[in-house]
């Protein structure tokens, strides 16, 4: 018999709605060109800045992205509203986050072979939730009817590694049998439009990931969790000042640093480096070295990063096998890139192969998993 922790089950769930990058440059430069006509004396005055014009072969060279999911289009490209226009909810509807989480968790659960009595805690990861309280994992177990326990938690980009981080702990304590960490990346609400250096970054998706332990799996693809590692430092470089004390203020609702906001360049020159140390020493404590990974489920925010951070670790570019990028399709999803790219390139590793998951962002944090293919 062993406790150790496995993956047992992943689910991707995808919003039907993609926005190309040329739709969402048109888009912008409508509203950019629109703002230069209506603003002409002031700008012609020195008063203000004419809006700078975006181009999609500059987002796809600078990022890697092509396109991104949208869960709700509708707004989000409309010149006079530059947000998405996502219906409210009643308070006896599943509300938009949970509904994306149950999507992505019962993949999961089907693919791990778990009923919701096999289930004893939902852990809701992610870098926004909708609301503070009633937690939206409580509602999410709820939805699928597992006993037990939930509660959310917001680590940014970091969310689903950390989240992984907890519901390892919890089995391998012997605390949980199975644990249902879910990643509802509802980045759309928060991306401003009109801000020509960000508003290609992000899309939506959700992910969910089964942990348990090795004596309970059942599913036909499952990886030992070797080892987990996090580290935050305090950063100004990429935030968010949107929160609850927002009415108390008194402060435009719609200002831009309500907004998501980063200084990019610093966060890429910062972070890389963080990233590739964190990830070397991690596979030291388990006496790995870089050439010994067979798979590299990196966070996806930038391609060039992905490959700046592989190349440090490799001393050589990575493979697109060996680093697969999904952030082409998907864009920067937040926590949940490094488990899309998981979710979508695991089944092919042989027995005892290693990978590591990590992800690093906003915080800074940076959180990683090293793990080892069962069967
Ligand atoms: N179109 C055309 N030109 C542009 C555009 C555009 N859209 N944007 C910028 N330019 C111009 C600039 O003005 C600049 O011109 P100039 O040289 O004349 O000044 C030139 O292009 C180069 O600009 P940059 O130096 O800014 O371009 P970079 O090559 O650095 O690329 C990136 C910008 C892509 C943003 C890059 O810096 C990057 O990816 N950095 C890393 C960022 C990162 O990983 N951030 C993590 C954020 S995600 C996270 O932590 C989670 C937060 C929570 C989720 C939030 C959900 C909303």
């Amino acid at each position: 018999m062993s406790n150790t922790p496995v993956i047992s089950g992943v689910g991707l769930w995808t919003p039907e709605n993609a926005i190309t990058n040329e739709e969402l440059v048109m888009s912008y430069n409508a509203y950019a060109e629109k703002f230069n006509v209506e603003h002409k004396a002031q700008i012609e005055a020195g008063q203000i800045d004419a809006m700078p014009f975006s181009s999609a072969e500059f987002i796809e060279k600078a990022s890697g992205i092509k396109q991104r999911y949208i869960y709700q289009k509708e707004g989000a490209l409309d010149i006079d509203r530059m947000r998405p226009l996502i219906p409210k909810r009643r308070d006896d509807e599943l509300s938009h986050q949970a509904e994306m989480a149950v999507n992505a968790a019962k993949k999961a659960m089907l693919q791990a072979n778990k009923k919701a009595e096999d289930i004893d805690v939902v852990i809701v990861s992610c870098a926004y939730t909708e609301r503070a309280y009633p937690a939206i994992a409580i509602e999410v177990q709820g939805a699928l009817g597992i006993e037990g326990f939930g509660f959310d938690m917001l680590v940014a980009c970091s969310a689903a590694t950390f989240g992984l981080h907890r519901a390892y702990e919890m089995v391998k304590a012997g605390s949980a049998r199975s644990v249902l960490v879910i990643n509802p990346e509802l980045t759309s609400p928060q991306v401003n439009y009109t801000d020509r250096d960000s508003h290609f970054i992000f899309g939506d998706v959700a992910t969910a990931v089964i942990i348990e332990s090795e004596d309970t799996a059942t599913s036909s693809h499952q990886f030992a969790i070797l080892g987990t590692k996090a580290k935050t430092q305090f950063s100004n470089n990429i935030r968010s000042n949107f929160g609850y004390l927002s009415r108390a203020t008194d402060e435009d609702p719609y200002a831009a640093d309500r907004l998501f906001h980063q200084e990019g360049r610093k966060v890429f020159k910062e972070v890389c480096p963080m990233a590739a140390e964190h990830i070397q020493s991690h596979l030291a404590q388990h006496g790995y070295a870089p050439d010994n990974v067979s798979r590299w489920w990196l966070h996806q925010a930038n391609i060039n990063m992905n490959q700046l951070i592989a190349k440090r670790l490799l001393g050589r570019d990575p493979s697109a096998q060996e680093a697969p990028i999904v952030l082409d399709q998907y864009a920067n999803t937040a926590s949940a890139g490094s488990i899309i790219a998981f979710a979508l390139h695991h089944e092919d590793l042989k027995q005892d192969d290693i990978g590591v998951i990590c992800s690093f962002g906003a915080g800074y944090s940076i959180g990683s998993l090293v793990i080892q293919k069962r069967h």
